[in-house]
């Protein structure tokens, strides 16, 4: 065990009570050799595209092979935060692998530094394995392997020098930990400088997209839009706008990095079965389209009853089922051959919305505007799905690339493969946004409000009720077509002491709200949001 043992009982004491500095010094080489790596592919990425990073490749690789169950909990406990939560947890992981590294490389230091290749391998494949990857890919893990294993071999022979004792040659241990200390810190430095340049050059990569989305003008709609009508919004305090500032709209997806694509070169390919006419379309040419205005409240099926997942925006757009009879496709009820259309993006995601929905006549877009302004690149621009009545997961594909005509018989989009059902109709919902869950307010007149949704059937009444009461009407906002969200409010003269508020909604179809609560699995939480105040005296 003890490298310096001898004879001399004083010796094996000292070489002994080196042993615990050593093995902290094997992880701090392995750490350091790590970052190392990182810092590195972090700049050769910035070469290949941010995709490549072994950090997005490999939290990518484990996105997609993530239990729903796992994924469900990630989004409850981390919400929109679940993403940093992955990359700091797999910096950790990495973390803890290198500093085991470090400590075996000490003793084995070949054997540690072919570990760290190995892991640099293991990024390379998981790289490889990212959608649209092409073999640069791999670089970034490679060179970050390679950086790692040397740097490692380096520090740990500087930690590893004899540690003699009583001016024998080659140094005592003061000495040794001065060169390793020089040299980690001189790798730190190092790492840090190429870390940062890497993060410059990538910003810079993405310069043309950006520039690609400030320059593009979007054009007027064919009939210009009506007003949100007055009366939509309720203003009461504590509630969101009717529509929602695309800075404030909920965010949903499996990508690490936003993709970011240049609208000059972005394609969109229509093609599949009972596609007669194929077609390839430029953003120039989808622009010279007649374009339409649509108000449409999208809504994700991972949002709990009372969730945030839901957001209400002004769509600009061109109707999908005029390009795909342009294309030559027949809705089932037509005796088209395909029943869904799967929408692929950039970043591999695939969803499958039913042709017949597209098709029926609803105001189904390809978007390119929202709220005015061109889609945000969070939001998927330049295009993405907007299918009113549907959950996200079943037709909002951001940044689209291709639409390919096909059976639900034939094909599982990704979340299907997941446990997601097939076909997902959003359910009708309605929300308590204030007052908010356990919140003191003063007795007397409390104004309780929020919002209720059932896209493409509208929202034709809401009831609120104190304690299991007799049910209230609430009085709903003026109603914006039948693919938005209502706000509702209800003046409730507050008793002291504490209360059950309960909600329920009414769709156009005069189908209440059930209140039986299901979980979001597999397509959509069913149940009545309550929230519980403390009343106090006024
Ligand atoms: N490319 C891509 N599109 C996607 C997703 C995704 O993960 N990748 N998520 C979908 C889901 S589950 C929802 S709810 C909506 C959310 O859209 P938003 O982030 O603009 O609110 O986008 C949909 N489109
Ligand atoms: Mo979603």
């Amino acid at each position: 065990m003890l490298e310096g043992q001898g004879d001399d009982g004083l010796e094996v004491v000292r070489v002994a009570s080196g042993k615990q500095p050593r093995t902290v010094l094997g992880a701090v080489a392995g750490v350091v050799a790590a970052g190392a790596g990182l810092a590195c592919a972090q700049l050769v990425a910035a070469f290949v595209r941010p995709e490549a990073n072994p950090v997005t490749a490999i939290g990518g690789a484990v996105v997609d092979r993530t239990p729903v169950a796992v994924k469900e909990w990630a989004i409850r406990s981390f919400g929109t935060s679940d993403k940093t939560a992955l990359a700091v947890g797999i910096l950790v992981g990495l973390a803890a692998v290198a500093a085991a590294t470090g400590i075996l490389a000490l003793r084995h230091p070949r054997t540690g530094a072919a570990l760290a290749g190995a892991v640099g391998l293991l990024g390379a494949v998981a790289a490889l394995g990212r959608p649209g990857a092409g073999v640069k890919d791999a670089l970034p893990s490679l060179a970050a392997g390679l950086v790692a294993a040397g740097v490692l071999r380096l520090l740990v022979s500087a930690a590893r020098r004899p540690t003699p004792v009583g001016g024998r040659p080659g140094g005592t241990w003061p000495m040794d930990r001065r060169a390793f200390g020089r040299l980690a810190g001189a790798t730190v430095a190092a790492s840090a400088v190429a870390g940062y340049a890497g993060r410059r050059l990538g910003a810079h990569g993405a310069a043309g997209a950006t520039a690609s989305r400030t320059d593009l003008v979007l054009p007027a709609p064919a009939r210009p839009a009506p007003p949100v009508p007055a009366g939509a919004d309720l203003r009461v305090p504590g509630t969101g706008p009717f529509l929602t500032p695309a800075r404030d709209f909920y965010r949903v997806d499996t990508a690490l990095v936003i993709p970011r694509i240049d609208a000059g070169a972005w394609r969109l390919r229509i093609l599949g079965e009972g596609v007669s006419r194929p077609l390839t379309l430029s953003l120039p040419d989808l622009l010279a389209r007649p374009l339409v205005v649509h108000d449409i409240t999208l809504t994700c099926v991972s949002n709990e009853v009372g969730g945030p997942y839901a957001g209400n925006a002004r769509w600009l757009g061109v109707r999908l089922a005029d390009l795909l009879r342009e294309a030559g496709v027949r809705p089932p009820s037509e005796g088209g051959p395909a029943d869904q259309l799967v929408a692929r993006s950039v970043d591999g995601m695939t969803l499958g919305t039913p042709v017949e929905t597209v098709m029926d006549g609803r105001e189904a877009l390809l978007a390119v505007g929202m709220n005015g302004e061109p889609l945000p690149f969070a939001h998927g621009f330049p295009v993405r799905m907007v299918v009113p009545g549907l959950y996200g997961y079943v037709s909002a594909c951001k940044w689209l690339r291709e639409l390919r005509l096909t059976t639900f018989a034939a094909y599982d989009a990704y979340w299907v493969r997941r446990s997601w059902a097939a076909r997902a109709p959003v359910k009708t919902q309605s929300r308590i946004d204030t007052p908010r869950p356990f919140a003191r307010v003063a007795a007397g007149r409390v104004a309780v409000a929020g919002v209720a949704w059932a896209q493409h059937r509208g929202i034709a009444r809401v009831e609120v009720r104190a304690d299991g009461g007799p049910w209230q009407d609430a009085r709903l906002g003026t109603a914006d077509g039948v693919d938005t969200w209502r706000q509702w409010v209800w003046e409730w003269a507050a008793p002291s002491g504490e209360h059950r508020l309960e909600v329920r909604a009414t769709d156009g179809d005069g189908a209440v709200q059930p209140e039986s609560r299901s979980g979001t699995v597999p397509d959509g939480a069913t149940g009545w949001h309550s929230v519980t105040v403390r009343v106090g005296p006024s």
